[in-house]
């Protein structure tokens, strides 16, 4: 059988809320505080929750057995007034009846469990049962159903239920199959009244009652208390009051205790609690970048790039009897194994970050967390500077994906280029006609042969204005075009320079900047949670 916790009374809510900053805060204090203090907290929370099961202010008991057994006469005897009605036409309680001891108000609770007639009893009479709530139930083996049904209804709700048995039907099996039995190991729930004792001879009386432990032991609830009782002659009420008022008491000082230790964890798990951070300063995000931009080895890369600019212009638009010489020398980015396809699955041949350069990032990291953790109290500190170093002995193979992934524009190839290299061609294809064409004149005028007419353009020859005219034009324009190709390889420079910058910038958020914000933010939400648990 379970005992279903109950949500609505007063201050069984604020435990429950308590113990729920406490879930909270513990999810999140986990590999971030002292394990000691997170192992205390959680075996408090593991406590608080048995014992929440079990309700808060009011101690919830219900007077349950067989019809005509008398739980409506006991009910009566303990609140001191005739609240439910007693009978002799079986059976006479229909719906439950409550009667509730002291000022807290059980009205939630009741409406929780659905119990409209009530009755309130002045504590002042009897203080240590403040905070009863006794329940006068309908009989579990009645011939209506619905009678059954209620009572099943609040049996499963209840601190501890009385069993109110008879001496006629005290081994009734249907209190004690359907009911006792199945409560076997739960004997701290549970409690027996043999009621109308009166009627009996004081040798049937010991008869009987031996009988009913015999009975109880064999269904595995031994040791629970059985007491003799009378609610005609009231024999025996008292010392079922004094057991409902230890139980009261009890359970008032468990309550207690568990708020007292709620507030002893709220201490010490909030002892991180008394600063706040400002977030991760601009100045030392930039920094970091910085640092990591150069471990990338940005500046090789980058160099890389400008030089593989111009080596591809020379190649494409140098001038055309020279431009071998371009061919023979060596591309700095080929040689870096950077790609005109960027793939962060491609590893570049870059050394990895020199020993300074490492050391540069350590510095930037620590003066990040140090920034960040600045007015964190013990251990935060400790816990923000484990973020930023979390991912450190991945970095260099991080770097070098940034990199491999970077958009570089090697390869790209500027559509002036091709005109310029058409021109260059044509350039020299005049060259090679005046070459030609003196060399004609040249082996004409060797042979003595009479000179063929040769236009002229003022008094040079058009073949030697042809020559002369298209070297000196190709060699222009070869100077202007890598004059312009510096200029261009200096911006591509600029441009690759910003996109590792920025894959450098998202690797930085990713793998350091990001773990930090969230260990500020569980901070946040794990001092608002202590927060939460040390509220009264
Ligand atoms: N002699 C004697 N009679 C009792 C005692 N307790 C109850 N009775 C009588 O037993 C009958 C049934 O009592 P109730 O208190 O109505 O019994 P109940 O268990 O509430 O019955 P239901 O409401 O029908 O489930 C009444 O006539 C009572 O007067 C007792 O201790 N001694
Ligand atoms: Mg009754």
């Amino acid at each position: 059988m379970t005992l279903t916790v109950r949500r609505r009374s007063g201050r069984t809510r604020a435990l429950a809320d308590r113990l729920s900053a406490l879930d909270d805060a513990l999810e999140l204090a986990r590999g971030r505080l002292d394990s000691g203090v997170v192992a205390e907290a959680e075996r408090v929370a593991a406590k608080a929750g048995e014992r929440l099961r079990l309700g808060d202010t009011h101690t919830v008991v219900a007077l349950a057995g067989a019809t005509g057994s008398g739980k409506s006469s006991v009910f009566n005897a303990l609140a001191g007034s005739q609240v439910s009605q007693v009978g002799m036409r079986r059976p006479t309680t229909g719906v439950a009846h409550a009667a509730v001891w002291g000022s807290d108000d059980a009205g939630p609770l009741l409406d929780w469990l659905d119990v409209p007639r009530r009755h309130a009893v002045d504590a002042g009479a009897d203080a240590a049962l403040d905070g009863l709530v006794l329940l006068d139930l309908p009989d579990v083996d009645s011939v209506e159903e619905r009678h059954r049904l209620e009572a099943d209804r609040l049996v499963e709700r209840v601190d501890l239920l009385v069993w109110v048995l008879d001496p006629q039907k005290y081994a009734d099996a249907v209190v004690h199959d359907r009911y006792l039995a199945p409560l076997a190991g739960h004997g701290d729930v549970v409690f027996v009244v043999l009621n109308q004792v009166d009627r009996l001879s004081s040798a049937a009386r010991a008869g009987c009652l031996a009988d009913l432990s015999r009975i109880l032991d064999a269904e595995g609830l031994r040791g629970v208390p059985v007491v003799p009782a009378s609610a005609r002659t009231g024999e025996g009420l008292s010392v079922l009051r004094t057991e409902l008022a230890r139980r009261v008491s009890a359970k008032r000082a468990a309550n207690a205790r568990l708020a007292a230790d709620l507030d002893d964890v709220a201490e010490s798990m909030g002892v991180g609690c008394t600063g706040a951070s400002e977030g991760v300063g601009r100045r030392e995000r930039e920094g970091l970048v910085d640092a990591l931009t150069d471990a990338a080895g940005a500046e090789q890369v980058v160099n890389a790039v400008e030089r593989n600019h111009r080596l591809r212009a020379a190649q494409a638009m140098g001038w055309p009897f020279t431009r071998w010489v371009s061919r023979l020398r060596p591309d700095p980015a080929r040689r870096l194994r950077l790609r005109a396809t960027p793939s962060e699955l491609v590893r570049t041949s870059l050394a990895g970050p020199s020993g300074v350069q490492r050391a540069r990032v350590d510095s930037a990291l620590r003066d990040l967390s140090d920034q960040a953790a600045a007015g964190l109290a013990e251990p935060w500190p400790d816990v923000v500077r484990a973020a930023t170093t979390r991912q450190r002995a991945e970095l260099p193979d991080l770097l070098d994906r940034a990199v491999a992934g970077a958009d570089l524009e090697i390869g790209r190839r500027p559509r002036w280029w091709r005109v310029v290299g058409v021109l260059q061609f044509l350039l020299a294809l005049v060259v090679l006609v005046g070459l030609l064409w003196l060399a004609a004149l040249f082996v004409i005028a060797w042979l003595q042969l009479p000179r063929p007419p040769t236009p002229e353009i003022g008094v040079v020859p058009l073949p030697t204005i042809l020559l002369l005219g298209g070297i000196v034009a190709g060699l222009l324009l070869a100077l202007v075009s890598r004059w312009m190709a510096g200029v261009g390889a200096r911006r591509s420079a600029a441009r690759a320079r910003r996109r590792l910058e920025e894959r450098v910038r998202s690797l930085a958020e990713d793998a350091v900047i990001g773990p930090v914000q969230r260990e500020l933010s569980a901070h946040t939400e794990l001092c608002s949670a202590i927060a939460r648990v040390a509220a009264r």
